[in-house]
C-alpha cells in the first residue's frame, strides 16, 4: 500500500471509466486496514499499527451489470486512521467518494455506538452515496459483545448492507467489496445513461 499525505488530493480516483472512490469509516483498530489488506493482498496481520494519515489500495472486482454484462470495476479504496479527530480532514478524506464502509468491532460496544458519527459525518459530505456496514472481529466468537441484532438496526437506519466480517479469516470480506462494486456500478450506470439522454 502507498502512503500519502492527508493534504494530497486523488484528483483522477473517479475521472474515467468504472473507477471508484471508495473510503473506510470507523474508530481505532476496529480493522479498516486489516479489512483493507485482506481484500487487496489477502493478507492478515495480528500486529496492530495505527494508521498513519491515509493510505490506499485499489483491486479490480468483476460484476455482472443489471444488462447481464460483466464489468471490471475498480475500486481504489481509501484508508485513515480511525483516531483522526480533525474535522476538514475527514471531510476531505470522504469527498467524492461512492461509497463508504463503516466499520466496528464487535468485541467493543463503543465502536458500535459512534457508527452513527460516522454515518452522519459522511452523508454531510456524500449525501447520495452507497453506505455498506461491516461487524468486524466475528471470528472472535467468545469476547463478542455486540450481537447481529444491533447490527441490522444500523443497516436499516442508514439503509445499508450489513456484513459480519473477519478480516482474520476473511469471511465475509470479498462480499463488502463485491457489494460495493456492484451498488456503485449501479448508480455509476444510470448517471450515465442520464447523461447520454
Ligand atoms: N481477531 C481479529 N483481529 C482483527 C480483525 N481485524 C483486525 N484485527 C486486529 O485488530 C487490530 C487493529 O486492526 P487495524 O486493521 O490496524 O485497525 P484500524 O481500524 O485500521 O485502526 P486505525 O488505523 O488506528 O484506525 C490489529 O491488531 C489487527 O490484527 C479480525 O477480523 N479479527
Ligand atoms: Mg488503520
Amino acid at each position: 500500500m502507498t502512503e500519502i499525505l492527508p493534504s494530497v488530493a486523488d484528483a483522477d480516483d473517479t475521472s474515467t471509466g468504472f473507477k471508484y472512490r471508495v473510503v473506510l469509516l470507523g474508530e481505532a483498530s476496529v480493522g479498516k486496514t486489516s479489512l483493507l489488506r485482506r481484500f487487496a493482498e489477502n493478507v492478515f496481520d495480528e500486529v496492530y499499527k495505527q494508521t498513519i494519515g491515509t493510505t490506499f489500495a485499489s483491486k479490480d472486482v468483476a460484476v455482472v451489470g443489471e444488462d447481464g454484462m460483466k464489468r471490471n470495476v475498480r475500486l481504489v479504496v481509501w484508508d485513515m486512521a480511525g483516531q483522526a479527530t480533525y474535522r476538514e480532514l475527514r471531510r476531505q478524506f470522504m469527498k467524492g467518494a461512492s461509497a463508504a464502509v463503516i466499520v466496528y468491532d464487535v468485541t467493543r460496544p463503543e465502536t458500535f455506538m459512534s457508527c452513527n458519527n460516522w454515518f452522519e459525518a459522511f452523508r454531510e459530505t456524500c449525501p447520495d452515496a452507497a453506505v455498506i456496514v461491516a461487524a468486524n472481529k466475528v471470528d472472535l466468537e467468545e469476547e463478542r459483545i455486540v450481537p447481529i441484532e444491533p447490527g441490522w438496526m444500523l443497516r436499516d437506519w442508514f439503509q445499508a448492507n450489513y456484513y459480519e466480517t473477519s478480516a482474520k479469516t476473511g469471511a465475509k470480506v470479498a462480499d463488502v467489496f463485491t457489494k460495493v462494486a456492484e451498488i456503485v456500478l449501479k448508480r455509476g450506470l444510470g448517471l450515465r445513461s442520464d447523461l447520454a439522454m
